[in-house]
């Protein structure tokens, strides 16, 4: 039997089938590196040289609209062009295929100053309520496939702003992270006719290690096979195949977890939590999905304080992802910080 608090371990992860090292034994070793806190400079509610804020002129050149709470734009710089060839280029072993898309940038709040913690449940709820719309709207666009939204935060994170925003990128073909997710999923509802992000959490919901925080609606937990050592996710109680599925009391309940979720990273480490997040949810290439369950994931890169972030070299560039601290270990500290 293994000994998961003790004994190096593989996890599978049962959405991408990839696994995760587990070193359980090195937490014990010496820790002889810097633990600095740092709580970054307070920012002004509004910054004139902010190209976010409220009523300030874009790189690109456009203006902002005075906007009250939420506003959302096409990128100035798009990764993605809506009317580029989406031809196919094949020759020997050489293969590529063009890519049309559509990216957004979605500001949370007219308050230069706040993060997602800091706002109120309401004000979050209208965030919520956005990236509803963009999914629905986005996914019904008949070249559009996949809507991914997500969130970078921190300069650790290569975010180039601090004014609380996301990105959307909607694309004509579903991206590989979420490719790899349709299949394990598919196979479990063809087995099953169940969807198996519901039975992984009624299992977790039974055992209760990994959990950090819950409503009626929603449990944030580190999943079984996390690979950042704080990593979290949020799951809707109920099967929701996409964002758009969320009645009103839901998306109240969504702001909700995600404001406890993120006030509990924020005091992890004293600081301001750098993370990347983003909804994986039903492709929007006009199948049903029934086996799809949308989720949010947070990938955190910090480890042991505001400044020690976990490196993803060596052997996990060559080999595969492993960790010391449990999941376990992780989601105790997190339920700690409620
Ligand atoms: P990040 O902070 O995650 O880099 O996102 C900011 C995005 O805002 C980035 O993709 C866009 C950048 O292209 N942007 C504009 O669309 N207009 C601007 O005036 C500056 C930045």
């Amino acid at each position: 039997m293994i000994n998961f608090s003790d004994d190096p371990h593989r996890r599978y992860n049962i959405l991408t089938g990839e696994w995760v090292l587990v070193s359980p034994h090195r937490t014990k070793r010496p820790w002889q590196g810097k633990v600095e806190k740092t709580t970054g400079p307070s920012r002004p509610s509004y910054d004139p040289l902010c190209y976010l804020c409220p009523g300030n002129t874009r790189a690109g050149g456009h203006e902002n609209p005075t906007y009250t709470d939420t506003f959302a734009f096409v990128n100035d710089f798009a990764a993605l062009l809506p009317d580029s060839s989406d031809g196919v280029f094949e020759k020997g072993l050489f293969l590529a295929q063009g890519e049309r898309g559509i990216c957004k940038v979605v500001c949370f709040s007219p308050d230069h100053s706040l993060t997602l913690p800091d706002m109120s449940v309401e004000a979050i709820e209208k965030v919520v309520a956005l990236w509803q719309k963009e999914y629905m709207e986005l996914g019904a666009l008949n070249f559009i496939q996949h809507v991914q939204i997500f969130e970078n935060k921190g300069d650790i994170m290569g975010c180039s702003n601090p004014h609380p925003h996301g990105q959307i990128w909607a694309q004509a073909s579903v991206p590989q992270e979420v490719a790899k997710k349709s299949a394990h999923l598919s196979k479990y509802w063809e087995a099953h006719h169940r969807s198996l992000l519901q039975d992984y959490l009624a299992q977790e919901l039974e055992v209760k290690e990994r959990l950090i925080c819950q409503n009626g609606d929603f449990v944030a937990l580190v999943p079984f096979w996390a690979v950042w050592p704080y990593e979290a996710m949020i799951i809707p109680r109920r099967h929701r195949q996409h964002i758009g599925q969320m009645e009103a009391a839901e998306k109240r309940a969504f702001a909700a977890i995600l404001k406890d979720l993120t006030q509990r990273f924020d005091r992890l480490f004293d600081t301001s939590f750098p993370y990347s997040a983003g909804i994986h949810q039903s492709p929007t290439d006009g199948a049903p999905h029934p086996e799809w369950h949308f989720h949010m994931s947070f990938y955190p890169p910090l480890l042991r304080s505001a400044s020690v972030k976990k490196f993803m070299v060596g052997y996990e560039m060559f080999a595969n992802p492993q960790r010391d601290i449990t999941a376990e270990q992780a989601a105790e500290r997190m339920r700690e910080l409620g």
